[in-house]
């Protein structure tokens, strides 16, 4: 029996096409900035970014990281959420490698950052204080249950920190959710934004990789600290290929995902016992607890879960997260709400 994994969208294999494309790469030196394929995957990237130029990345925390660390320097400051995966789950990379401050204003529970919040943590001149260069934001956000940031709202904070001298990045590791959930292209979603990294190895199913957008300028200096912190791939002409297969052919169907989540979210609700986060899903993620009533805590759950041949992630003693992938289907969606089910009942 398959197991059916939902515990992150990071955990799809590559389609055969990928595979296909991945053997019959051409290949160069990318650090000398030769390998063809990773030459057109930036391109694309970058065109579906609306942006001058793209960097190939190891990873969307490689990506964050080099795209702070090419904004700031040591001693200064990055504005981020305080539910944002670079303050939460990036071993506090921009602190550790950068010298970066980071300075967490709340994630509202729709994935903002109020502008009011934003405005009063970009510092004064002062010497006292650190220098505010950057606002960061994430969409979808993740820890808001896979929440959407529309175009205005992004407008709005990059009108914001721009006249205040400060650049805006935007974490876009499921900017195409976003996009297919809004009805918008991606690059409108990241007009404000001065860069945006997203990436290949969530719901479009590459194994590795993210690229980061910006301006040939911030391309270039990007390429310098992805250089130092020992991104610089050779070869890397093998991932990207699957990257451009990605590209073309697993955004379009990122709707099939949100309806899937839909279908999961509708199942679990007829579950006494189960509880659905307000407003879950937005996208293709699914967040939902379990009511005092039920006997057994999350880990348990999910262990019992997992004998069945499902698998979900616990986010929280009792709270858990499906994230809906291209390799679950709405039979695969059934299985999981009749899982919940029987684990429930028999608890
Ligand atoms: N998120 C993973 C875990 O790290 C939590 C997941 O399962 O959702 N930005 C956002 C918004 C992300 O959700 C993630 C991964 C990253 C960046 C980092 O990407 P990778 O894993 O490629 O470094």
């Amino acid at each position: 029996m398959d197991t059916i994994d939902l515990r992150s969208d990071t955990v799809t294999h590559p389609t055969p096409e990928m595979r296909r494309a991945m053997a019959e790469a051409q290949v160069g030196d990318d650090v000398f900035g030769e390998d063809p394929t990773v030459n057109r995957l930036q391109a694309m990237g970058a065109e579906r970014m609306g942006k001058e130029a793209g960097l190939f990345v190891a990873s969307g925390t490689m990506g964050n990281l080099v795209a702070v660390l090419s904004h700031c320097g040591r001693g200064e400051e990055v504005i981020l959420g305080d539910r944002a995966h670079t303050f939460l789950y990036e071993a506090g990379g921009v602190a550790a490698l950068g010298g970066v401050h980071p300075h967490p204003v709340p994630n509202q529970t729709d994935g903002t950052l109020r502008l009011e919040d934003v405005g009063e943590a970009i510092r004064a001149e002062d010497v006292h204080f650190p220098h505010s260069r950057l606002v960061c934001l994430e969409n979808t956000q993740n820890r808001c249950g896979g929440a959407v940031l529309t175009a205005e709202y992004t407008d709005n904070v990059g009108r914001l920190a721009h006249e205040r001298g400060l650049a805006l990045h935007i974490d876009g590791a499921r900017i195409f959710n976003a996009a297919a959930a809004l009805g918008v292209p991606a690059k409108r979603l990241a007009q404000a934004a001065d860069s945006i990294c997203f990436c290949l190895s969530k719901a479009l199913c590459a194994p590795v990789g993210s690229v980061l957008c910006g301006s040939h300028a911030f391309i270039a200096q990007a390429r310098r600290i992805r250089k130092q912190v020992g991104g610089g791939m050779r070869q890397a002409g093998i991932l990207a290929a699957a990257g451009i297969v990605a590209l073309e052919t697993m955004v379009d169907r990122l709707p099939e995902d949100h309806a899937n989540a839909r279908r999961l979210a509708r199942g679990l609700a007829g579950i006494p016992g189960i509880l659905l986060d307000a407003g879950t899903p937005y996208t293709n993620m699914v967040i939902f607890g379990l009511a005092p009533s039920v006997p057994i805590d999350g880990r348990e759950t999910a262990e019992r879960l997992a004998e069945l041949g499902v698998r979900v992630q616990v986010i929280a003693p009792r709270r858990f997260r499906a994230a809906l992938h291209y390799w679950v289907d709405g039979q695969g969606v059934d299985r999981v709400i009749e899982g919940f089910h029987q684990v429930i009942a028999s608890a």
